[in-house]
């Protein structure tokens, strides 16, 4: 379990090497070393052994024990004082918080109105399988509180694909280094999935050509070879565009068509009305552009796609993936283990869910289901019955939600009991009647898969909680005893839900045992080394094809065949929207956060220095804007401050601005969600974050805040 590293002779001083995960969301999920030197945490690193995590952690965790020992931490609960959003609180018992909200939540669920009334809102703070999706799973399900959709991220795409595909299933990533072209498509790899970046150079030291397919031109289109800058939310007709020209040039492999997918002949008449020109007009691009893309993919191989989820925050984001999860099975790519296309590798781990999270035990009436993505209405708006409590934990949705004008409006309400379980005073913890410390990853045990490559990592403890911190499970497991849910799985420990989670009979997982996990602190589940999953078909839809057509969306009302879903806010889809506001907007992942996590460190804060937004210089002069500007973005839903930086890495009519910053380290108090919508993708009910049209002035001096 810990490994003892070194013993100085003094028995005061200890120095030891604890093998960790990094919690947070990214493809990545490295294996860590955490040194602890007389119960403090002073260094992680990156495990040297692990083939992918290859020594190095990224610049946002390299100090992860800063994080850990930060003087902001929240130590103690907290019971609100002033009013809700101004941050007053008294500290008070856990004995105190936790009879306090098993008392008002009893109180509802006894309630006419029932535990609907009550909402659990989490995401990903941390990805651990027992952090983020066991006892708090077991506890809400229990107790029969509106169920959440967790849509803010990746749902539209795991639909898309899943819709083509069967399940998220892809190349494996340490395979990437073999392939001769590689399409990044929707994902800034350097900043959000660092540890594919090896892969990609070895590949490229090995004659490989990397096309980088982004709007924004990133640190990764950078480091490529070449670069296409599509308008936001145009990448499915981009790539019916690229099947026009296959079909047309009779570049597709026929043989993998005829054998391993349904609705080759319907997919060739949809690419048919994508012309290059078409498309050209539709995407921004030249046809030009187009055509030699077609070939280069038909070309040469193995080809494989990185797909990430920038792509799919758009109104069509799910038939975008599922358009783009085509291609390689059009061009046969699936045959080499080298080739292919990877969203996920998520759906490669067969570990016990149903042990996990116990839906059992939900009652015989399945509750409501609230979508996270519409937090502003679920507070605002839903009356049947509606939300009276919030539960808050692993995630910072003041911050983070769409349409912050209304999550706040929500937040803000007198009759809203809020409690939030956090390690730092966010913008949503100064929203809540009840905050509760929680420990960092250095402080408890965790179990974690990964979606950006195929091992288990284990999380040990490396050092006792800090200050009055628990993690979330116990906080359940206390509240579970306080409601008196007398179920046994109430009682299991952090390890005894780590065991359930990868007990099971499936061969991937075969020898990998909590005890295995603890002696090498990460596994590699049980896969051959080198494999091409669908090189021979045996897709996991219901056809065991790959569904080119595909009957389930037609049975959704969606197209069974791939087509262009525009976004909801564009110049050719609104353009009496688009009038007021011309520009499209994109706010993603910013280089040394990760969403709103360490935006309030020092060291991260340097690095991204302030709130900003990159424009075009013809956008900039069009508006009398120059580099330096404090701006305004404004659109019907809001309004926000950021400095102009006045650049050709945002396209003519997009804007970019890097998130997720806090509100209260904003000017103004509010950040770039208070522009983005409520409104929802085609497929997954998911959030459209880069789907809003903006316009930009520069602020006079006397308005600025
Ligand atoms: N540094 C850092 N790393 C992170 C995160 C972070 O905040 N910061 N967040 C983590 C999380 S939660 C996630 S989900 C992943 C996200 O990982 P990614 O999906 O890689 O990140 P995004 O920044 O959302 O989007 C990737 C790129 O898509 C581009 N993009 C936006 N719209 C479109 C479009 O319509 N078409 C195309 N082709 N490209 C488009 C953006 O400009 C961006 O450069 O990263 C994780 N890692
Ligand atoms: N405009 C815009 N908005 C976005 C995005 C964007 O690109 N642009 N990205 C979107 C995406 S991809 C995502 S995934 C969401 C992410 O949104 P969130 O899931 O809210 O992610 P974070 O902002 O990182 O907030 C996670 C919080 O959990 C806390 N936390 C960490 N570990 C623990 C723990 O063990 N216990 C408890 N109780 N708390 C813990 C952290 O301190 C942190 O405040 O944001 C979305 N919002
Ligand atoms: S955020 Fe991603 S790249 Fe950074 S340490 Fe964690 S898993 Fe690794
Ligand atoms: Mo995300």
């Amino acid at each position: 379990m810990v490994q003892p590293f070194s013993q100085n002779g003094n028995s005061e001083r200890s120095l030891k090497i604890v093998r960790a995960a990094c919690p947070h969301d990214c493809p990545d999920t490295c294996a860590m070393l955490v040194t602890v030197e007389d119960g403090q945490a002073v260094r992680v690193a990156g495990d040297p052994d692990h083939p992918f995590t290859r020594g190095f952690l990224c610049t946002k965790v390299a100090n992860y024990e800063q994080r850990t020992h930060s003087p902001d931490r929240v130590r103690t609960c907290l019971k609100r004082e002033g009013k809700k959003g101004e941050g007053r609180f008294r500290e008070i018992s856990w004995d105190e918080a936790l009879d306090e909200i098993a008392s008002r939540f009893r109180e509802l669920a006894e309630s006419s109105e029932g535990a609907e009334t009550i909402m659990p809102y989490s995401y990903c703070g941390t990805m651990g399988l027992v952090q983020s999706q066991s006892m708090d799973r077991r506890f809400f399900y229990r107790l029969g509180a509106s169920q959440l959709d967790r849509t803010i991220c990746a749902s539209a795409g795991a639909a898309g694909y899943k819709a083509t595909i069967g399940l998220t299933i892809g190349t494996d990533p340490e395979r990437f280094h073999d392939a001769k072209l590689i399409i990044i498509w929707g994902s800034n790899t350097i900043s959000s999935n660092v540890h594919l970046w090896p892969e990609i150079l070895k590949a490229k030291s090995n004659g490989a050509h990397i096309i980088c397919i982004d709007p924004r031109r990133t640190r990764t289109a950078d480091q490529s070879d070449e670069h296409i800058a599509p308008l936001p939310g145009t990448d499915a007709a981009l790539a019916l565009g690229l099947m026009h020209v296959i079909f047309a040039e009779g570049l597709e492999d026929k043989d993998y068509l005829e054998r391993y997918t349904t609705g080759a002949a319907e997919l060739r008449s949809r690419a048919r009305e994508y012309s290059p020109e078409r498309v050209a007009a539709i995407c921004g691009l030249e046809a030009e552009t187009i055509k030699r893309m077609a070939r280069l993919y038909a070309t040469m191989k193995p080809s494989v796609i990185r797909i990430n989820y920038g792509l799919q925050r758009h109104a069509g984001g799910g038939m975008a993936v599922r358009t783009i999860s085509c291609l390689p099975a059009i061009t046969g790519a699936w045959r080499d283990p080298s080739g292919g296309i990877l969203l996920s590798t998520s759906g490669t781990f067969p570990l016990n869910y149903q042990a996990l999270e116990r839906s059992d035990l939900m009652p015989e009436r399945t509750p409501r289901t609230l979508n996270m993505s519409q937090l502003g209405d679920a507070l605002t708006s839903v009356d049947d019955p509606p939300v009276r409590a919030l539960y808050v934990y692993n995630s910072n949705p003041a911050a983070v939600a769409p349409d912050q004008a209304k999550v706040i409006e929500g937040l803000e309400r007198g009759d809203l009991f809020t409690v939030v379980h956090e390690q730092f005073m966010t913008d949503t913890a100064d929203y809540a009647d009840i905050v509760l410390p929680a420990t960092t990853q250095l402080e408890h045990f965790d179990l974690h898969k990964a979606y950006g490559h195929l091992y288990l990592v284990i999380n040990e403890r490396a050092i006792a909680p800090l200050h009055e911190a628990k993690c979330n499970s116990e906080v359940f497991r206390l509240l579970a005893e306080r409601m008196g849910f007398k179920e046994e799985c109430f009682k299991d420990s952090d390890e005894e839900i780590a065991r359930q989670a990868i007990a099971s009979d499936h061969p991937a997982l075969r020898g990998i045992t909590l005890e295995a996990l603890r002696e090498h602190g990460w596994m590699r589940l049980n896969l051959p080394e080198t494999f091409a999953p669908f090189a021979e078909g045996n897709f996991p839809t219901l056809s065991g094809k790959c569904e080119l057509y595909s009957e389930m969306l037609e049975a959704q009302g969606l197209p069974a065949v791939p087509e262009f879903i525009p976004p909801n806010e564009s110049k050719q889809s609104a353009p009496k929207v688009a009038h007021h506001y011309p520009l499209a907007l994109i706010s993603p992942a910013a280089h040394a956060f990760l969403n709103s996590s360490f935006a309030n460190l020092p060291k991260q804060l340097r690095q991204e220095l302030r709130p900003f937004v990159e424009i075009n210089p013809v956008d900039a002069e069009a508006r009398g804007i120059v580099d330096g500007d404090v701006v305004r973005a404004f659109n019907e839903r809001g309004s926000c401050t950021l400095h102009a930086v006045v650049t050709t890495r945002a396209r003519e009519g997009v804007v970019v601005s890097p998130s997720v910053w806090w509100n209260k380290l904003s000017p103004g108090r509010v950040n770039i969600n208070q522009l983005t919508s409520q409104k929802l993708t085609d497929m997954g009910g998911g959030a459209t974050f880069y789907d809003a049209l903006v316009e930009i002035e520069k602020q006079e001096e006397g308005m600025r805040n």
